[in-house]
């Protein structure tokens, strides 16, 4: 058996059925959705595979703990694994930037649907109908750009209501039927009414500090990053910060920096100051994930304050 270890949100899905695809014998895997770890579950599904296929998950520690043969596909900033068993595929590497990883893997595979797409659509939303090949497949599928944010938020439904399983039995979903019909899912449609009615909740206690956009709340959904990501896409401010307290007994963080903003606030630099300080952080150039122990919240807190040169709470 061949495992695809994915990422829960629209990318990992569909970077993870366009694996699927391609690789023969395929199970699929994802972690508890925003607990960016290899749980039990996932390392006894590695004991059992020949070959491991990771994808979205931006975890390379983990990776390099796997004893059998990988390829790691990921467009997120890290370091290049060097080892022997680890085939690790990412543009950084070379310099340049991918939208998805679906991009990443249909470019590997010289493969290239509607799923590879969505893909991007799920991680940049509206920047994705700037590239010339996302607009050519839309079209190719007689999506619109409005069906196809909506197809991204809908594949992302499972994720965010921590729907493990949903996620996994996403990716077969994707795989086997055409976009058009998707978009009239029952089931995603009905997660994401419930979705917006906890973000609703949620936005009505945003507050504004200068260029800063300020959300703390506790909720078992995972919804801080579509916060932090509707913070800098529908407002004025420039910068996110998004805090959900308690994330099934977890902290969970995001920071979100407005694209042509991004050099200025340096996020790169912060999430390399919270990972010297050991702490669970990843991200891009402009946007910031981290989930921690409860008790260390405070302390996440301090280090982008100092980062920021501001008091944000
Ligand atoms: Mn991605």
């Amino acid at each position: 058996m061949n495992l695809i270890i994915h990422h829960w949100d629209t990318d990992g899905i569909c970077s993870a059925s366009l694996i699927s695809e391609v690789v023969d014998n395929t199970e699929n895997i994802t972690l508890p959705p925003g607990i960016f770890k290899f749980d039990e579950r996932v390392w006894n599904a590695v004991n059992r595979a020949e070959k491991v296929y990771v994808v979205d998950v931006n975890l390379p520690k983990e990776v390099e703990r796997i004893e059998k043969p990988v390829v790691f596909f990921d467009h997120h900033i890290q370091n290049k694994i060097e080892k022997k068993n680890v085939i690790h595929v990412n543009p950084i590497f070379e310099g340049k930037q991918a939208p998805s990883a679906s991009y990443v893997v249909s470019s590997f595979f010289s493969h290239w649907d509607w799923r590879s797409a969505l893909g991007a659509v799920g991680d940049v939303g509206r920047r994705a109908f700037r590239f010339d090949w996302v607009l050519k497949i839309l079209k190719k599928y007689e999506l619109s750009e409005k069906e196809a944010l909506r197809l991204a938020e809908l594949i992302n439904s499972p994720s965010l209501l921590f729907d493990r399983r949903g996620v996994e039995e996403a990716v077969e979903k994707v795989a086997n039927n055409d976009p058009k019909y998707l978009i009239e899912d029952d089931e995603w449609n009905k997660n994401v009414e419930r979705i917006e009615q906890e973000i609703t909740r949620i936005l009505k206690n945003v507050r504004e500090n200068g260029k800063f956009s300020l959300a703390k709340f506790s909720s078992d959904y995972n919804i801080a990053s579509i916060i932090a990501r509707k913070l800098v896409w529908d407002s004025n401010s420039e910068v996110a910060v998004v805090v959900n307290e308690n994330y099934h007994g977890f902290s969970q963080l995001y920071v979100r920096v407005k694209e042509d903003r991004a050099k200025l606030y340096k996020i790169e630099e912060l999430i390399k100051k919270l990972k010297s300080k050991n702490l669970n952080a990843g991200g891009k150039k402009d946007v910031l994930g981290v989930i921690c122990e409860r008790e260390k919240l405070g302390e996440v807190v301090k280090v982008i304050e100092d980062h920021f040169g501001e008091s944000l709470w």
